[in-house]
């Protein structure tokens, strides 16, 4: 048997050493260490030898796979080198040649716009905060003054979550509105507050133009002792002003929202006409970008603030609405059906 395995180690390494290339390496890999390899039926073969014979031939074979596997990963080293040498002397491989450049992301153009409109506000002395995208019913629409059965939940087409109590009632959906986050951080903090909340919103809502089910909101208010009708305007105006120039008009109008009193929106005249009316406009020649108002007293109370001794203003503005102003963007379904020759652009 040792003779035998002798011989073995004579002939492979004999067939190794003038190996050149990468396959004939792995056919020689296969004929000595492959499964079907005198090697391996040796050690296979081992249970069947008397006891003391199959301690000695198999401490051999084992060594000699040992040997066989080091001496096949020394050649294929040095098989691997020769190659490059080979690929820069017919000058397939340029090693001189600049690498390729490493591709860039960039911010999509929603996340660029949130972080200016987040810059203008915190100049302003607002507060950055965050919070959930699966919400309670509670704070989506009870503590906003919309009530179960209320005709106002039209107003916001939700998507519940497949989420029962043991009530049998379906109380978790994905927000609507960032306006939530109005009681989050009241409920938490004693005025004065001033906060902004960035974040992602849901609705139910067949898309066009102006409308997409999943977009961004940004929310702002501020609650303190003697804050006015006159602080919204002031503060919503500068705003506009610092995002889209002086040049740009804008218009406040009533409306209403459950949860504020008085209710307005505001709406900025359309970029692509210039007010003239056109297709993204709906021919109004204005494009809302925000409701708000002053916080209703029943909210303030619903969080401990005294509405007799505190009064706020709240807002919430559609992000996508901002650039589609701003650079003339005549369909916010693009922002979302990732056509990089569209996001590039930002
Ligand atoms: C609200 O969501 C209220 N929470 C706003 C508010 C906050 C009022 C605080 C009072 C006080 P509304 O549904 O109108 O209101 O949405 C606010 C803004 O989000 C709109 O002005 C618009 O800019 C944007 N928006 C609304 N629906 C869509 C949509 N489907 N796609 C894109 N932007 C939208």
């Amino acid at each position: 048997m040792i003779s035998k395995l002798e011989e073995l180690r004579a002939k492979a390494i004999s067939e190794l050493d003038s190996i050149s290339d990468p396959k004939s390496l792995e056919s020689w890999r296969i004929s000595y260490l492959g499964r079907k390899s005198p090697l391996t039926q040796i050690l296979r073969g081992l249970a069947t030898l008397p006891l003391e014979e199959r301690r000695a031939a198999g401490a051999a074979a084992n060594e000699l796979k040992e040997f066989l596997e080091k001496s096949l990963a020394q050649r294929e080293e040095i098989v691997k080198e020769a190659e490059i040498a080979k690929a820069i002397e017919v000058g397939r491989l340029d090693v001189t040649l600049p690498g390729r450049p490493a591709t860039l992301g960039r911010l999509h153009p929603a996340t660029q716009t949130m972080r200016q409109m987040c810059g203008i506000f915190t100049a302003m002395g607002f507060e950055v905060v965050e919070g959930p995208e699966v919400e309670w019913d509670y704070y989506n629409f009870e503590a906003l003054n919309i009530p179960q059965d209320h005709p106002a939940r039209d107003m916001w087409a939700t998507m519940w979550m497949d989420y029962q109590n043991e009530k049998g009632e379906r109380p978790m959906l994905l927000r609507t509105h960032t306006s939530p986050m109005q009681i989050r951080v009241m409920e938490n903090r004693r005025p004065p507050v001033r906060v902004i909340v960035p974040g992602k919103v849901y609705r139910y809502e067949a898309t066009d133009a102006t409308h997409e089910s999943m977009f961004y909101q940004v929310e702002g208010f501020a609650v303190d002792k003697n804050i006015t009708m006159a602080d919204l305007k002031g503060t919503l105006f500068e705003f506009a002003r610092r995002l889209f120039g002086k040049e740009r008009k804008a218009r406040f109008r009533c409306d209403y929202f459950p949860f504020v009193e008085p209710g307005v929106e505001m709406a900025i005249d359309c970029f692509v006409c210039n007010g003239a009316g056109c297709q993204l406009c709906s021919n109004s020649g204005w494009i809302e970008i925000l409701g708000a108002g002053m916080i209703h007293p029943e909210v303030l109370r619903r969080v401990n603030y005294d509405p007799d001794i505190y009064t706020g203003f709240a807002f919430g503005m559609g992000v996508e609405r901002m650039p589609i102003l701003k650079y003339g963007i005549d369909d916010i379904r693009l922002f979302y059906s990732n056509d990089l020759r569209f996001l590039r652009q930002f």
